[in-house]
């Protein structure tokens, strides 16, 4: 006689142009663990989703027991816990914290690369009309209506291009930003060239953030063909992080060094410093915030949306200071000395409240 309790499946609420929303996709497609992805396109799904969803933002994920979880990383740490095998942290503890911190850049200063080159550089009119259309015939599904969709996809593209401001692109942000997406690819091309995933055989929690973000730069025009032409491995590690299949074993960090810590030297001590400043104009009230990160003068307002960075920096420096002290600790700390980010990663006191 046939069961009658329904699978214990989980329920994503997500977007295909979300780099959250795909990254925790591709993350329950790695691990086995049955779901379903719906997107808000209808009234129906847009009520469901405000039942569950703390805040009105994809992915949240809805547990069969039917609790809402949000933001994609404390959602991925409890599937963890509950389903341990493939586990996607590498062995020891200078690994796993790598992976961890490299999640953060991709969550954090990836996404200022993808939001940028989508709706804000001075060459993005093309890359913004064709994903404000994909976006709108998604959310349009439901009740396909094609001028429905067209009135979608202007007045969506009309709201984001407003709001530069959230990943702080703005004049003089952009060649900074700009340039650090093209020496980020060109880093991981040289890394990727001798593994398929950036600890080695099998994806880890670094492959899922930063390929969450570069999923999206792929698949948009102006982005996607930067990609494409000068960075085919990274391209290729995109499209098979969409859905991956473990290759093998995580490899020591002896043998990832020598390519990933140029990346960590470079683009993520830039991005910690910027995540350094900007934890502090919030902390002193600032409205806005100037840093030198590294010859280049970043200049930026400071709102609701940085709040949140703050938050994800200082569970980094959280994750950071809870590693025991001991050997791996020892060499972990000489990596992050080499490569400028370890003052940036110690915790400072938080300031009494007055
Ligand atoms: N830190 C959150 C970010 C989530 C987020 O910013 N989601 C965006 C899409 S990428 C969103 O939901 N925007 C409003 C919407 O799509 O309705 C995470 O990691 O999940």
């Amino acid at each position: 006689m046939a069961d009658a309790t329904p699978p214990a499946t989980m329920r994503l609420f997500g977007a295909n142009g979300s780099p959250y929303s795909v990254k925790v996709r591709s993350y329950l497609r790695y691990k086995r663990i049955p779901h379903e992805w719906l997107v808000r396109n209808s009234a129906e799904r847009m009520q469901e989703h405000q039942k569950y969803a703390k805040l009105p933002l994809v992915p949240t994920l809805v547990t069969p027991d039917g609790e809402g979880l949000q933001d994609s990383t404390p959602i991925m740490e409890e599937m963890e816990k509950r389903f341990p095998e493939r586990s996607i942290h590498p062995p020891g503890a200078v690994s796993k914290f790598i992976s961890e911190l490299l999640e953060e850049f991709g969550d954090e200063w990836g996404n200022k690369w993808m939001m940028h080159l989508r709706w804000y550089s001075s060459s993005s009119a093309l890359s913004s009309e064709v994903f404000a259309r994909r976006a709108a015939a998604e959310f349009c599904s439901g009740s396909p209506d094609a001028d429905a969709m067209t009135a979608v996809a202007k007045s969506f593209k009309e709201r984001m291009q407003q709001r530069s401001f959230t990943v702080g692109s703005n004049s003089t942000t952009a060649p900074i930003i700009e340039k650090s997406y093209m020496e980020t690819l060109q880093l991981l091309e040289k890394h990727l060239s001798d593994r398929p995933f950036l600890f080695g055989q099998s994806p880890a929690l670094a492959d899922f953030g930063l390929s969450g973000q570069l999923l999206q730069c792929f698949g948009d025009v102006l982005a996607g063909e930067l990609m494409r032409m000068h960075a085919p491995r990274v391209a290729l590690w995109c499209e098979v992080m969409a859905n991956p299949q473990p290759e093998g074993d995580f490899e020591e960090w002896k043998t990832l060094a020598p390519t990933l810590e140029p990346l960590i030297a470079s683009q993520v001590k830039l991005f910690l410093r910027w995540s350094d400043a900007n934890a502090k104009a919030l902390q002193s009230g600032q409205k806005d915030f100037v840093v030198d990160l590294g010859g280049q003068m970043w200049s930026q307002s400071v709102g609701g949306p940085q709040r949140y960075h703050a938050k994800s920096l200082k569970e980094l420096r959280r994750k950071f200071a809870a590693v025991p002290s001991g050997a791996e600790r020892q060499e972990l700390e000489a990596i992050l000395q080499r490569c400028g980010c370890l003052e940036l990663l110690t915790a400072e006191a938080e300031p009494a409240k007055l």
